[in-house]
């Protein structure tokens, strides 16, 4: 058995998590991320037969059955994955439907899997209907799409033409927008329903007044999706006061269509 903190799965997820809390997109315990390992890739470094602890999740996710998950800690620091990973990451494999999980690798300090668990795995379920390839569901707070869902329309076109507007690559990173959610109380299975509903249509959630999930086939794309969206909303936060002279036209993002072939989100351009 390979030692799993040589795992390129692990190392990648240290990076990511050392990464976003450098981006002050995760204070304090903000944040979390679950990454789908399959299993061949986790048995290279841990046991799946040997169960360390199992852990009830509250909620149903027959579609994960079997899948193994990568998952950040509840209470836990981004800032710290990096020192202890082993106490504040865990590998899980979801057992009964969904309504556990089996402890196979961390929680080391008697943990367990972020409060936002729920949103995590029924986005996965969601995000897999649509993309079997999709592996990463990513959670932060970053300061400037959280600074603009206090002073703009939360309208989900009106929204995403913002942000893309912002900057000539957003529509060529994420053509299907971004899906907003009007407050809701986070850590429930209420959030986590919502959430799953509104990634059946973008790789983007907006969580108002809270911050942001992106979704991708590995960490560096859900990464860049909240990156760019991010970068976005902090130029809209720069000129939003200030008289607007120019803009990137409706015309002007078809070109970009054509030119990288990617098709705008339906009826989102005129
Ligand atoms: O647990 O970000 O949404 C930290 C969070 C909750
Ligand atoms: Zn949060």
């Amino acid at each position: 058995m390979k030692d799993i903190l040589t795992a390129p799965f692990l190392t990648e997820m240290i990076r990511t998590t050392t990464n976003m809390y450098n981006h002050g997109w995760d204070e304090r315990n903000g944040g979390n991320i679950s990454l789908l390992l399959t299993e061949n890739e986790v048995s290279e470094y841990c046991d799946v037969n040997k169960v360390l602890r199992v852990i009830p999740t509250g909620f149903k996710t027959p579609e994960l059955d079997g899948k193994y998950f990568l998952v950040t800690g509840t209470g836990k620091y981004f800032k710290n994955v990096q020192y202890n990973p082993d106490i504040n990451l865990g590998l899980v494999k979801i057992i009964d439907e969904g309504e556990n999980a089996e402890l196979l690798w961390g929680f080391s300090d008697g943990g367990k899997f972020t409060s936002e668990f729920p949103t995590h795995m029924m986005s996965h379920a969601a995000r897999l209907a649509v993309n079997p390839d999709n592996k990463v569901i990513m959670h932060c707070h970053p300061n400037n799409i959280l600074a603009m869902t206090y002073v703009h329309s939360l309208d989900e076109k009106e929204f995403t033409r913002t942000l893309w507007q912002m900057c000539t690559e957003c529509i060529i990173v994420f053509p299907d927008g971004v899906n907003v959610l009007k407050w809701m109380l986070c850590g429930t299975n209420e959030i986590g329903i919502a959430t799953a509903e509104k990634m059946k249509t973008a790789r983007l959630v907006v969580w108002a007044q809270h911050g942001l999930y992106g979704a991708g086939a590995d960490l560096d794309e859900a990464f860049g999706l909240i990156e760019t969206a991010e970068k976005a909303a902090e130029i809209y936060m720069k000129i939003a006061h200030l008289p607007l002279i120019n803009t990137i036209t409706d015309e002007q993002m078809h070109l970009l269509e054509v030119r990288f072939n990617v098709k705008a989100r339906e009826g989102y351009l005129k």
